[in-house]
């Protein structure tokens, strides 16, 4: 199995955007919760925790590589370019919803051509040979795109896992697979999931390069997935990342985690915040100040809060558009 042993690959600058973007996302996320408590969105599949591997992994990428994201992968849009007040049209499912035109859960189902997202899928794993596809179409196109392709611990038990990882292996394919270990699948712990825990060790079994990384690391992520898409984009091929994470909140806001994790570990996975360690980081390094750090927290948790109240005053999709984009 392939190791990183570069550690920090960024700049200061680097690093303060890739803290905001944590930050936007967390806004978002606590805002998304608030407003299912109030009754007035329907549904949030939280990212926290998954934070740091999101937004270092997306961060690797250049403007015209292509991002295939699973549904829990709010800060990776926030880096491809998406507003808090795109974010929360879909929220409230508004006709100017640019990524599903109000159509789907929030996050649950959609693209955004123009930042290079597709297409983000409900049915687990369906959009890992999706990947493969892209990233074989920019092979034969030779336009040297490389594609970003996460996804759960779970989605690794489905056919589909098998089929795209792969295709790309046999075919040196310029994408990177990460895979988002959060140790669960809804409710169900990775022990009954695979008898081999070790998901990068998978690669090996297809000829890739493989590695395992703490997700919550941010510098550590940055600079693994770095390397991942320089390999892809030189024609080395595909390599699978494994980023342990920790679920922080319940699987959404329809699932009751408390039910089946207990308080212990509910608090040791509080403890494994990325916002908080790379905040850290950055503080022991003199890079922000921890009333900075607060500062750009508070701030977007205001636009977060501006971000729903605005979307929720935009107009509705009209009826007559129902039908719109429907193909069958
Ligand atoms: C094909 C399919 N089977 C089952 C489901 C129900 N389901 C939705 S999310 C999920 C768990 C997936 O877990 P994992 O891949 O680890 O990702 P996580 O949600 O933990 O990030 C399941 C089983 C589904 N959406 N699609």
């Amino acid at each position: 199995m392939a190791t990183t042993t570069r550690a920090d690959t960024g700049t200061r600058e680097e690093y303060l955007n890739l803290h905001r973007w944590m930050c936007m996302a967390k806004a978002l996320d606590d805002r998304m919760h608030i407003l299912v408590k109030q009754g007035r969105a329907p549904f949030v599949g939280s990212s926290r925790g998954h934070e740091g591997i999101q937004v270092a992994a997306t961060a690797a990428l250049g403007p015209d590589d292509w991002l295939v994201p699973h549904y829990r992968a709010l800060a990776n849009a926030i880096v491809r370019g998406l507003t808090m007040k795109e974010w929360m049209l879909a929220v409230f499912a508004k006709a100017g919803d640019p990524l599903s035109a109000g159509r789907n859960l929030p996050g649950g189902c959609y693209s955004y051509h123009a930042l290079k997202i597709a297409p983000v899928s409900q049915v687990v794993a369906s959009w890992i040979p999706k990947a493969a596809g892209i990233a074989y179409a920019a092979k034969l196109r030779g336009d040297g795109s490389v594609t970003l392709c996460t996804f759960g611990d779970g989605a690794t038990s489905m056919g589909e896992f098998h089929e795209g990882v792969n295709f790309a292996a046999v075919h040196r394919l310029p994408v990177v697979f990460v895979c988002e270990n959060n140790s669960y699948a809804i409710s169900v712990p990775i022990r009954l999931q695979m008898a081999n825990p070790n998901i990068a060790e998978r690669a090996a079994g297809y000829g890739i390069s493989g590695l395992t990384i703490d997700g919550t690391d941010v510098p550590k992520c940055y600079a693994a997935v770095q390397e991942a898409v320089a390999r892809a984009r030189s024609g080395e091929g595909p390599t699978l990342i494994e980023a342990k994470v920790w679920r922080i909140n319940s699987h959404t806001s329809e699932d009751n985690q408390g039910k089946y994790r207990t308080k212990e570990e509910l608090a040791e996975a509080a403890r494994h915040d990325p916002i908080v360690r790379f905040t850290d980081w950055l503080v022991e390094r003199r890079w922000i100040t921890a009333e900075g750090a607060a500062e750009v927290q508070a701030t977007c948790d205001r636009e977060a809060s501006d971000a729903a109240d605005w979307a929720e005053q935009q107009p509705d999709p009209l009826p007559e558009d129902a039908l719109k984009n429907v193909f069958a």
